[in-house]
């Protein structure tokens, strides 16, 4: 069952359900900010606090960074991980599979708003699977004439039953950059969480698992060579007003990216895919 539904302020979103599991997408950003299989806790965090208004991105789910991740390179009065977070997408496609799963398509396509701010002609498609797993695909395709370089990442918040019993596998034996300390550093084993980490890490595996107390989240990763493993803690919690002083504690970010040196070339009339099977 494909829903479409609309908060108060006219905030779109697509409420999705079937016999494997329930999930939402806002048309604005694509942003998906639930995902629960059947008779599982939900997967995706979601703040309390979060804010469902246009041109603002949710805090919680899993935003998309596109055009850049981060702040941008050269212009920083631009908004941190550019706009296809607050931009408003097409639905092209939903459908309910034989194996009962649910296939949506979303697009964002370049226009006069996005052009102001990146002068490219662009494509991003953003499939989505809902299942068992949730399998997100993103694909970038230059309709440009010259090429263009992007950063990218699919943001991701996962729900955690506290951040001190989590263990990341899978970065052991990667180089990141801290984004706290400025410094590279070398992650020697799996990554537990007892203070603020802001990192982003390079050449790394495909797959990925957050060990919980009592389950673990799969991520198998495509098209991606970093990962951003982010928890603010709580001073930096406190200072954001669409976070709870405490949110910090059941929400752990694992975002598959291409940021700093992975950022990609696409050549005209290329693709580049981005995605993620969470589960
Ligand atoms: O991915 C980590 C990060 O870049 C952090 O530095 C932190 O600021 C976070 O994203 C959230 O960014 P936002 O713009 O959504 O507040």
């Amino acid at each position: 069952m494909i829903i479409e539904k609309e908060l108060e302020d006219g905030f779109k979103y697509l409420e999705i359900k079937n016999a494997h599991a329930e999930a939402k997408i806002t048309l604005q950003g694509a942003h998906i900010f639930h995902f629960k299989p059947i008779k599982k806790e939900p997967i995706l965090w979601l703040s309390n606090l979060a804010q469902f208004k246009i041109g603002k991105a949710i805090r919680g789910g899993i935003p998309i960074c596109f055009p850049w991740f981060g702040k941008h390179k050269l212009d920083p009065s631009l908004a941190q991980h550019g706009f296809a977070r607050t931009s408003i997408w097409k639905l092209v496609l939903s459908e309910e599979l034989e194996d009962n799963t649910t296939h949506i398509i979303l697009e964002l396509t370049s226009n006069l708003e996005t052009k102001k701010i990146w002068n490219y002609d662009f494509t991003l498609h953003l499939a989505v699977t809902i299942g068992e797993k949730l399998d997100i695909e993103m694909t970038i395709t230059n309709r440009d004439k010259k090429a263009f370089e992007i950063s990218t990442a699919l943001h991701s918040y996962f729900n955690i039953s506290d951040i001190e019993n989590i263990l990341i596998e899978g970065v052991e034996g990667c180089r990141y950059f801290d984004a706290l300390s400025k410094k590279e550093e070398l992650q020697n084993e799996k990554l537990n969480f007892t203070e603020e980490v802001d990192r982003v890490y390079f050449n790394i595996s495909k797959n990925i698992d957050l060990v919980d107390k009592n389950r673990t989240i799969k991520l198998e990763q495509e098209g991606s060579n970093s990962l951003v493993i982010w928890n603010p803690w709580l001073e930096k919690s406190k200072t954001m007003s669409d976070m709870e002083d405490e949110g910090y504690k059941t929400m752990v970010c694992l975002e598959t990216a291409n940021a700093l040196e992975d950022s990609q070339i696409v050549g005209v009339g290329e693709s580049h895919v981005l995605g993620v099977v969470i589960g």
